[in-house]
């Protein structure tokens, strides 16, 4: 630690108080576990001003964000500098209310029938960090969990779970434990980031209304305090803590099309890819499921089922335009004529029994093992496995069962694993198993190739988004989970992952005409954009139904391509500003009391506003508009905000609102995100007034860091329009650019000297 940083650690009643920067501020007391975060990377440090006031029973330490009194009781009370209280102790202890107490005897009556009782947190926790719960805060984040956007009045455990019942609110834990909360109370923002990946519990007032609080069964008391002046700030201040996630390769942001079962045979696979070809449905990639591998072996491919061998394969999809995306499971088979059992095996690679043997445990490829993916040594050398894919050509893994799962019951607690350099029991790290399999997968993909590496995730922990993409996992073709996919992902976006979805259409039971339809109109934005449906189920490839179907579903996916430029300036803006591209309304609006639980609405970035129809048989349904103006993206109807309007939603219809005078980049369709530079761009000005700044790179790998990007700054005053290349660091610049605003189109040319000069105007309006 250097001096500077020294000065800015406090040893308060016993514990230690470090102001990481004027908003970040880290509450420790060690127990004896590990110190090694597995989220933060690197700590943002920043030199900051500390005003400390010891009093007589108060210490006070107030940077120019936050204010901390830590009283002799060890109390920590958090307010921000205008004095208004964010994260108060609670003073009492925990004292459930309206809870049932139920005997050992009457809880096995009722579950004998089938009903469960719940969650219940045990009444005495190893740590507790109970706060004050005012009537008025809502609360955020939290990652995958289910249920609506603000989890006021709910409670959720954190441990990885594969869950593949129907998922209800009630359901306390899926497949990601990412413990950050951010609460905001009449405006006023914080955020609480809990560093512990043992299992813990959120109570937001549910068993009390008095009280918030958040207990874990063992590991040090380790918490960031985040603060800021808006909602955003503090969620940025949570990315600058646990990471951003790197800009992704254009193409991940095209329309991928998946189900399990397609890898069965080379046949069946170019049936997909020709069905796309055939039906124009723009795609970039094409899921292959667990069946494409020698009997559920990691790093194999079945040559029965491709007799022409992987590479061949791989290559004939190419030609077609079809990127591929394999998926890879946890549980490696037990064979001992299978050369990563064989060598993983040899080096103790595998989460052991006490008597060092592998553990064993079943899940698709019959007896199974788990690589201790905390052992850097074997993220090393699974990294290196990565290479049996890329080698092949394949675009990207596809990581799943990673909680980890298992079908012979759960993982034992206490079995051996690896914690960087020491042996720890399974349940400390078994919620950073995914999280360091994505790492490994991220690592190894990144050496193989230097692209910038395309890996999907079930399960994560926080900061997982630094590696990998994350998928919601195994959602159900019912209308609650297409209703869920929008609170759900904004959560998901708040917790640090811009970079998410669901599986379009539903992945378990059979979808239906209407649910596919708006399932793919509300997702339009969804960073993910990937059709993925369960073996056994209907067929939801857009062509599996009637041309009605065909025809809306094709139209949307040709829509997500003329915005796949405004998606990839919300990941190129990602890297500076920590902000998700989905997000709900009250991320930019957070003193605007009608969006803090708006489930049924989601923006993309400051400039759009959606409100899909997510309802049976809707057919017209309320819009709230936030404050200001906004344009109707169908029919440039404006409206003020700040009111609720009735919108027709036909099955055709996705309800969409441009923020009045925002400046849109619009790309072209194409049936594949190009792998040549675009030269040209066109803009859409949904107003007179407005300006924006696009980036541009290769879209494929890392140069970008190292200046090689273009920033184009499009300016629109009074109807009239300028291009600037702001910055130039990438050669291929746009030769046209056309600005399109409601009166119709300028056209410019580039001049070199990063100028670009107007052409000629055009009255006409044009698509
Ligand atoms: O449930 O590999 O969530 O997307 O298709 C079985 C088969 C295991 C679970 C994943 C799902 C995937 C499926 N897998």
């Amino acid at each position: 630690m250097l001096d500077w940083q020294q000065q800015q650690t406090f040893s308060i009643n016993g514990m230690t108080i470090t102001v990481i920067s004027p908003g970040i501020i880290r509450v420790f007391q060690d127990r004896g576990y590990s110190v090694r975060s597995k989220a933060i990377a690197a700590l943002p440090w920043e030199k900051t001003v500390v005003n400390v006031t010891r009093g007589k029973e108060v210490t006070e330490l107030r940077t120019d964000t936050l204010v901390l009194k830590l009283d002799e009781e060890g109390h920590v009370d958090v307010y921000d500098v205008a004095g208004n209280p964010l994260a108060v102790d609670y003073r009492g202890k925990r004292a459930p209310q309206g809870l049932d107490k139920v005997d050992q005897e009457h809880r096995k009556l009722v579950a004998g029938e089938g009903h469960s009782l719940g969650a219940q947190a045990p009444q005495e926790a190893a740590i507790t960090v109970i706060k004050q719960l005012t009537p008025t805060a809502h609360f955020y984040g939290l990652g995958d969990k289910t249920g609506y956007l603000d989890k006021r009045g709910y409670a959720y455990d954190n441990w990885n779970v594969d869950f593949s019942a129907p998922q209800l609110e009630i359901q306390p834990n899926l497949y990601k434990s990412i413990p950050v909360m951010f609460s905001l109370d009449h405006g006023h923002p914080v955020g609480l980031f809990f560093d512990n990946p043992s299992r813990s519990h959120f109570d937001f007032g549910r068993e009390n209304p008095a009280y918030y609080y958040y207990s874990a069964d063992e590991g040090n008391l380790d918490y960031y305090i985040l603060g800021g002046a808006t909602l955003k700030e503090v969620v940025a201040n949570y990315t600058r803590l646990t990471g951003y996630t790197p800009l992704p390769q254009k193409w991940t942001l095209g329309y991928q099309q998946s189900r399990w079962g397609y890898s069965r045979s080379a046949t069946e696979m170019m049936a997909v890819a020709d069905g796309l070809t055939k039906h124009k449905i723009p795609c970039d990639a094409i899921h292959l499921d667990i069946d494409y591998m020698d009997g559920y072996r990691d790093f194999t491919w079945d040559q029965e089922k491709y007799p022409e061998g992987p590479r061949k394969f791989v290559a004939a999809m190419k030609r077609k335009g079809y990127r591929l995306v394999t998926i890879i499971d946890a549980g490696v088979k037990k064979d001992e004529q299978y050369s990563v059992y064989k060598e993983g095996e040899e080096h103790h690679y595998f989460i052991r029994n006490h008597d060092g043997s592998p553990y064993v445990n079943t899940v698709w490829p019959g007896d199974a093992v788990f690589p201790d993916f905390g052992n850097p040594v074997v993220r090393q050398w699974w990294g290196r496995k990565q290479r049996f894919l890329t080698d092949l050509g394949i675009a990207g893994t596809w990581n799943d069962m990673n909680e980890p799962a298992s079908f012979n019951g759960p993982l034992p607690l206490d079995l051996e694993c690896t914690d960087e350099d020491t042996t720890v029991p399974q349940r400390q790290v078994h919620n950073v198993y995914g999280h360091n399999m994505s790492r490994a997968t991220y690592e190894g993909i990144k050496d193989a190739t230097g692209l910038r590496p395309f890996v999907i995730t079930r399960a994560a922990y926080a900061g997982t988004q630094k590696y990998s993409t994350v998928w919601t996992g195994d959602n159900r073709s019912i209308w609650p989970h297409l209703q869920w996919a929008i609170p759900q992902l904004c959560n998901l976006g708040l917790s640090g992952f811009p970079f998410c979805g669901t599986d379009i259409g539903g992945f378990a039971s059979d979808t239906t005409p209407e649910l596919l339809v708006r399932w793919i109109e509300a997702a339009l934005f969804s960073p993910l954009y990937r059709n993925h449906s369960e073996l056994g189920t209907r067929h939801q490839e857009p062509w599996a139904f009637d041309d009605q179907t065909l025809r809306i579903y094709r139209q949307y996916v040709r829509l997500r391509y003329r915005f796949i430029p405004y998606l990839y300036d919300l990941f190129a803006q990602h890297q500076k500003t920590g902000l998700p591209v989905m997000r709900p309304v009250i991320l930019n609006y957070p003193d605007d009391e009608r969006a803090a639980n708006l489930n049924d609405e989601y923006m993309v970035g400051d400039d759009l506003l959606v409100a899909p129809v997510v309802v049976k048989a809707q057919r017209r349904r309320l819009v709230y508009l936030p404050a200001g103006e906004w344009v109707d993206f169908w029919n440039n109807r404006e409206y003020a905000g700040n009111q609720d309007i009735v919108v027709d939603a036909p099955l055709e219809r996705l309800p969409l609102f441009v923020r009045k005078n925002a400046v849109i980049p619009w790309g072209r369709v194409t049936m594949h995100v190009a792998a040549t530079p675009d030269k040209q761009m066109r803009f859409r000005v949904f107003g007179n007034n407005g300006t924006t700044v696009h980036y541009q790179d290769n879209g494929r790998d890392f140069k970008y860091q190292k200046g090689e990007y273009n920033l184009y700054q499009v300016t629109v005053t009074a109807g009239q329009a300028t291009v600037k290349l702001k910055h130039h660091g990438y050669a291929p610049c746009y030769q046209e650019v056309a600005v399109e605003t409601m009166m119709g189109v300028q056209r410019f040319r580039y001049a070199g000297q990063e100028q670009y000069v107007a052409v000629k105007e055009e009255v006409e309006n044009e698509e």
